[in-house]
């Protein structure tokens, strides 16, 4: 029971281990994908969509569907030109690049009722490496370096920088973070 329990929780762990990065949105919420009166606007607004989260679309698929569409025919409730779409009823949407991305009821009439959605997705919140400083002068080189000569003892050379440190610092906090959590809780489970 304690080990079934256990193995359970690590794959718990394991499974919500990617929850820390990227966020799943349900559009609309538990109202989902209608033409009952949400606004889309609204429930997007506030809202951080980053690169790598999702879009969970769920719908009366005999009703509904989710047409992807481009900004004009966003405004213009188009679905002629879609770029994609999905009639499954529960469509999962990857955020994979930064930008607009506009969603449409294809369904004639609903997206003219309010059933549309713009979503703008920004670049994801990673650990950025430090960018050089601008407009710094390049450090000259080490004057009067030596080499050694043939037959003369090396000279000690100077010692090298130390490794950067804190790069990935954060994810392998989450790392450690998502261990320490685990094994307490099975810790907790079995003790
Ligand atoms: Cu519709």
């Amino acid at each position: 029971m304690a080990m079934a329990l256990a193995t359970a929780f690590v794959i718990l762990l394991v499974a919500a281990a990617p929850a820390a990065y990227a966020t799943q949105y349900v559009v609309g919420d538990s109202a989902g994908w209608t033409n009952f009166g949400t606004d889309y606007g609204t429930w997007a607004s506030g809202k951080t969509f980053a690169v790598g989260d999702t879009l969970v679309f769920n719908y009366d698929s005999s009703t509904h569907k989710v047409a992807e569409v481009s900004q004009s025919d966003y405004n213009s409730c188009s679905a002629s030109n879609a770029v994609q779409t999905y009639s499954d009823g529960s469509t999962t949407i990857s955020l994979s690049k930064p930008g607009s991305m506009y969603f449409i009821c294809p369904t004639a009439g609903h997206c003219s009722s309010g059933m549309k959605l713009s979503v703008s997705v920004v670049a994801a919140a990673t650990p950025t490496t430090p960018a050089p400083p601008s407009g710094s002068t390049t450090p000259a080189p080490p004057s009067g370096s030596t080499t050694p000569s043939a037959g003369t003892p090396p000279t000690t050379r100077a010692a090298s920088p130390p490794p950067p440190a804190g790069n990935g610092a954060a994810s392998s906090f989450c790392n450690m973070y998502s261990l320490i959590l685990g094994s307490l809780l099975i810790l907790a489970l079995m003790g």
